[in-house]
């Protein structure tokens, strides 16, 4: 609680304000201990305000005295904030320009007659370190995906189509604790493979093609996300066999790259480099990686377009792929815990080559 505090404080000090107004859910979850879906925080340098209505009464009033946080009992949570912004004499208050709707904002010039800061990414930015804590929920988050990997290619046969093998995979994480899939469940199957976003269809299984799932589960708040491809079929060309194995060796690059120290965009361009030694540049349309945390994407991206420095105990994903239209494509993704040396690959899902006949 008091690391939280302090971010908070350093916030404040950083933006020159003396107050800070947060709704977004995520935030509030990461710096109330919140864990509902409406609220509003007030934080200064002296109190910090939780704001929720009668029914959030007795779980928010649990969640966030514990974090340091009066519980405000309130149905127009902008107009009670703004009444005590007001009796606090603040004159400056930060709010998430990045989350904060036009309907919001304007409901909020209404009753705040405090100065407005946006605050950008500084609030995001103080949650791109987890605690210990944090990375044994993410561990869990990513078991529970490994598990439904393992299990999902008992069912990978002709005639299934890629909905059933993406109903299949969330369930089973649901079985196994999950409260929920991360983000829609990308299954793209022969041609389709070759789109990085394809989630899944009506498409049936073939013989002979790709299967690229990409997934993930909510546990305990906190996301894990996995992506294998695997070959169905006898009949493998050495087409599809240089794709995948190019792919995996780009993957353990950025993977070997990864430490404490490095730059984000140094580990996309080294993994780039590799793919445009082999004239394959353009077919790897994307960033390396992103964040993973209470978000299934958020700071720091592994891409050209961001320089930040990876420290200890940052999570990202690690997934470069190479796609052909016409052809199909393949991306193989692992989530890894930046250390001082060098990252610890969480996932354990097989990444040589599985192909089933
Ligand atoms: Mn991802």
């Amino acid at each position: 609680m008091e690391n939280k505090t302090q971010k908070l404080e350093n916030i404040l000090k950083k933006l020159n304000i003396d107050g800070l107004f947060l709704t977004d859910m995520y935030n509030l979850r990461y710096f109330t201990g919140f864990t509902g879906t409406t609220g509003a925080a007030l934080v200064t340098k002296e109190k910090k305000y939780f704001f929720s209505d009668f029914r959030y009464k007795k779980q928010a009033t649990e969640q966030v005295t514990k974090m340091g946080f009066e519980f405000v009992e309130s149905r127009t949570l902008v107009a009670s904030a703004g009444e005590f912004m007001k009796k606090l004499g603040l004159k400056n208050v930060g709010f998430e320009d990045n989350n904060v709707s036009f309907a919001l904002y304007q409901t909020i010039k209404e009753n705040f007659s405090s100065e407005l800061t946006p605050v950008g990414n500084e609030l995001i930015l103080q949650r791109m370190k987890k605690s210990e804590k944090e990375i044994e929920i993410i561990k869990k988050a990513i078991e529970i995906s490994d598990i439904a990997f393992t299990e999902v290619l008992g069912i990978i046969k002709e005639g299934v189509s890629e909905k059933e093998i993406a109903a299949h995979l969330e369930y089973t994480q649901r079985k196994w604790g999950a409260s929920d899939r991360s983000f829609d469940t990308i299954v793209a199957s022969g041609l389709r493979s070759a789109m990085p976003h394809g989630v899944a269809s009506d498409k049936k299984i073939q013989k002979d093609e790709f299967i690229t799932m990409d997934f993930g589960a909510y546990y305990d708040g906190y996301v894990s996300d996995i992506t294998r491809t695997v070959y169905y079929g006898q009949n493998i060309t050495n087409r599809h066999r240089e794709v995948y194995n190019t792919v995996l060796a780009g993957q353990l690059l950025g993977i070997k790259t990864i430490k404490a120290g490095m730059y984000t965009d140094e580990v996309d361009k080294t993994v780039r480099d590799f793919f445009e030694s082999k004239n394959l540049g353009e077919y790897f349309g994307h960033g390396l990686g992103h964040g993973i945390g209470l978000e299934i994407h958020e700071l720091p991206y592994l891409s050209k377009s961001q320089h930040l420095e990876l420290e200890e105990n940052m999570i990202v994903t690690v997934e470069p792929g190479l796609y052909f239209d016409g052809f199909g494509g393949a991306r193989i993704e692992d989530d890894v815990v930046v250390t001082k040396n060098g990252c610890e690959v969480l996932n354990k899902s097989q990444k040589e080559l599985i192909v089933i006949e």
